[in-house]
């Protein structure tokens, strides 16, 4: 009796799942989104709103330079052998509330506005062993992206859209706190809360689904149109995604994502900040390259009062850094958010 149903139990979850099979984009639930560390990913029905908040964590912690492991005792030296910089950082964290807003005049084109709140806080450790931190905290840069459609499979199973956004210069670089060596001085560029330029967004995104398994890719760029007030210009970005994500139902699935992106080094210099004080407050310490894979949840409410509701997050690893240093690593990053479209 129990084998049997069991059984019908399974017939009717792989029924279920052949259902789906000529489905618009809408009824895939969960997995019609791609992991929520992954921005622009989706494009939303003529006259659809969605309205979102992330949360997103970014923990560092040691120093490397190419591949290797610096320790901070090898970057401050001591006082009867100095090494190249005053002062170590040791750790650094960084949290971001990022508010967004998508809506689409068209089938063709969504529009997406993001609003990210900035904190972030870096520990150190001077030559004569003395630890402290420093911290700043604010808006960031405020960005407006153009999703356009580029490719729908007349099945709606593979979707291809351009991102075309504009990253607008409404972060602080001008962030000061107190250190040993100074009140109210000038923090490094990491510490610095926006890139202080226009900077271009161009990206493409993929999106495929099959029955219960959904995967995607995406390519995108931060190009830094010019030098800000301060007298540099941060490196351009080139981030790969791709990911996998698995339904259990429709209101569940699960993904992993391999990540990889590279960043260039500073251009210029901020004229406040000395290169030989801190490895951050060095222009050449900047660039780097660095891989992730992530696992992810993905929760949609298909029924009741919160139907329509998702709520996701996604727990990135480093998996392969070579760092332009010494420059921190990234050890974790961790998004968790909330969207509702209407
Ligand atoms: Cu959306």
């Amino acid at each position: 009796m129990k084998v049997q149903i069991i059984a019908i139990a399974g017939l009717i979850a792989v029924h279920n799942a052949h259902a789906h099979d000529n489905a618009p984009m809408s009824s895939l639930g969960a997995s019609s989104h791609a992991p929520i560390g992954v921005m622009a990913d989706h494009q939303h029905a003529a006259g659809e709103w969605m309205l979102s908040y992330r949360y997103m964590d970014m923990t560092m912690k040691g120093m490397r330079e190419g591949g290797d492991s610096v320790t901070s005792a090898e970057i401050t030296g001591t006082m009867m052998s100095p090494g190249d910089y005053m002062v170590a950082p040791v750790s650094m964290d960084m949290s971001m509330h990022m508010l967004g807003a998508m809506y689409a005049p068209n089938d063709q084109l969504t529009l997406m506005l993001m609003l990210p709140v900035v904190e972030k806080e870096m520990k150190h450790l001077t030559r004569m062993g003395q630890g402290f931190s420093t911290s700043s905290s604010g808006l960031g840069d405020i960005s407006m992206t153009g999703l356009y459609s580029l490719y729908r499979s007349a099945d709606g199973r593979h979707r291809v859209h351009a991102n075309i956004g504009l990253s607008l210069p409404t972060g602080d670089i001008d962030a000061r706190d107190d250190t040993p060596a100074m009140a109210n001085a000038k923090l490094p560029y990491a510490m610095q809360l926006g890139s202080g330029s226009v900077d271009l967004l161009p990206g493409v995104s993929y999106q495929g689904f099959g029955d219960s398994v959904s995967w995607g890719g995406q390519v995108s760029l931060v190009v830094r149109s010019d030098y800000n007030d301060n007298d540099y210009r941060l490196g351009n970005r080139l981030k790969f995604s791709g990911w996998v994500a698995r339904s259990y139902s429709r209101a569940l699935s699960v993904s992993i994502r391999l990540a990889h992106e590279v960043w260039e080094d500073i251009d210029g210099a901020d004229p406040e900040l000395n290169p030989m004080m801190v490895p951050t407050a060095d222009p050449a310490n900047q660039g780097g390259e660095r891989s992730d894979l992530s696992l992810g949840l993905n929760y949609l409410f298909t029924k009741g009062q919160l139907k329509g509701h998702r709520l996701a997050a996604e727990f990135g690893q480093s998996v392969y850094q070579h760092l332009h240093g010494p420059q921190m690593e990234v050890d974790q990053t961790i998004t968790a958010g909330w969207q509702f479209a209407f």
